[in-house]
């Protein structure tokens, strides 16, 4: 049991174990995180997270998609073991989830916002749910036997509902309470509130935004999920008339980029909502607060939106933690760290023991500082769903500090390897370089090694690595 200072002496037994306030946004790339050392957006209230606590950067999911990492988090397993590989894929509740082991440690629980596990979330005291994505304006929740339409604007009352919740919690136990913001998800609704912000701007494109694809496998070719691929629904207008290709590219990226940011710009104001209500109610300081997406985003990036790709930016998940007394301000963790992981360090701050079927690991002591001693050096990765609307072609593969190895084995059969160091845009598929043989190999044993230990099972249909 870990030990905390007490905050208020009135109950010091509801402050022998922290809180945990799990804020998770939908889609919300490190890209549009000031602390992250955004250039297209502020983002000063979820900077209240890092500045007082720790920012990791190398923080990755394991299958890049919205229910299969919701899934991984609630399971602390990868998509292989928790059986969600896709969107439409249902969690079984017979999975152990860490919110039941909190709930059965005496925390009291609750969950708010978007869900999309396909069933109740019934294993939380309470749960006030959007059905499947939910939409952003006047939405309806889902309660134990009721469905309900609220007016206004999802991330506020989403807030407005966690903050109820916190009012009338019991407070002679822990809490934890999840937050999940549907937004920034497609299709990037804001509120009045953030409508006009970035009317006049001009957002920079990123230096990927024309990326050909030249080396690349075919897997980048047959994508839909390019700039150019966003509808009329995304973008809310037709383009003019009379804009080039490049153009209409162009109009298309600020249109959505715009009103991604807006999006977020209302996530960031309703964090700090949540924040100030911890300060104001003398919760901070035995609170652990947590600030996460459950996947990263492109943002232009390849000339790409959406996800599902193991290149870097929808990989890496924002992963902020503040716990202060414990969590050192303004601290930077650069090892890797997965989604898999944070059941297992919350059920350790709780002094909750992890149940076999977990395959993540504590990271508590890389919150605590002790990075010299964390053991992993590589992360595995699979994406599964392919056919659906994108069309990006299941692969599984490795990264480490240096390298990275995309084993694309079913629709696409072939092998894309990246040297990040030299190509930190992964830009020059180097699989066939000769000069790289011997590191290639190398990593396709790394691989073959995480996927045994991850118990993915998933045959080699593809043919041999080819020859160097
Ligand atoms: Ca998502």
């Amino acid at each position: 049991m870990v030990s905390a200072q007490s905050s208020d002496p009135s109950a010091p037994h509801a402050q022998a174990r922290p809180n945990i306030l799990y804020i998770m946004a939908d889609d919300h790339a490190l890209q549009a995180i000031g602390a992250y050392a955004s250039t297209i957006n502020t983002t000063p209230n979820i900077d209240r997270i890092a500045t007082g606590g720790m920012r990791f950067t190398n923080c990755v999911c394991e299958n890049s998609l919205c229910a299969p990492s919701r899934a991984a988090i609630m399971t602390g397993s990868y998509s292989c073991r928790n059986g969600v590989i896709d969107l439409s894929t249902r969690l079984d509740p017979a999975k152990l989830t860490f919110p039941t082991l909190l709930r059965q440690a005496g925390y009291q629980t609750g969950i708010v916002g978007k869900w999309h596990l396909h069933r109740d979330p019934s294993e939380f005291d309470f749960w006030d749910i959007l059905p499947e994505q939910g939409v952003y304006h006047n939405p309806v929740f889902l309660t134990p036997g009721a469905k309900t339409k609220f007016p206004g604007y999802v991330t506020d009352i989403i807030t407005d509902k966690c903050i109820e919740w916190l009012e009338h919690r019991d407070a002679s136990k822990p809490f934890m309470l999840m937050c999940h913001h549907k937004a920034p998800h497609r299709p990037w609704e804001p509120d009045e509130k953030h409508a006009a912000m970035y009317e006049d701007a001009d957002i920079p494109e990123p230096p990927t935004f024309n990326d050909d694809y030249v080396t690349r496998s075919d897997a980048a070719r047959r994508q839909k999920m390019a700039i150019e691929d966003l509808t009329k629904t995304d973008v809310k207008q037709t383009p003019p008339p009379g804009l080039t290709p490049a153009e209409v590219k162009h109009w298309k990226y600020e249109r959505f980029l715009k009103d991604y940011l807006r999006c977020i710009a209302s996530v960031d104001d309703n964090v700090g909502r949540l924040l100030d209500y911890l300060d104001a109610h003398n919760l901070s300081d035995n609170t652990i607060v947590i600030y996460t997406s459950d996947q990263g985003f492109y943002l232009g990036e390849h000339g790409w939106f959406d996800k599902r790709w193991m290149y870097e930016q929808s990989l890496h998940m924002p992963l902020l933690v503040r716990y202060p007394g414990h969590i050192k301000p303004g601290a930077v963790c650069d090892r890797f760290v997965q989604n898999i992981d944070f059941a297992e360090t919350f059920l350790d701050y709780a002094g909750v023991a992890p149940p076999p079927s977990m395959q993540g690991m504590s990271f508590r002591p890389l919150l605590e500082g002790d990075h010299a001693d964390w053991p992993r050096d590589s992360i595995f990765y699979h994406y599964y769903e392919e056919g659906t609307e994108h069309h990006v072609a299941a692969h599984y593969g490795v990264r480490t500090d240096r390298y990275k190895i995309i084993r694309f084995y079913s629709e696409v059969h072939a092998w894309e390897f990246y040297d990040l160091q030299n190509d930190p845009h992964e830009l020059h598929n180097v699989a066939d370089d000769p000069a790289y043989a011997d590191v290639f190999k190398s990593m396709t044993e790394t691989l073959a090694h995480v996927k045994e230990r991850a118990g993915d099972m998933t045959p080699e249909t593809a043919e041999a690595p080819p020859p160097k």
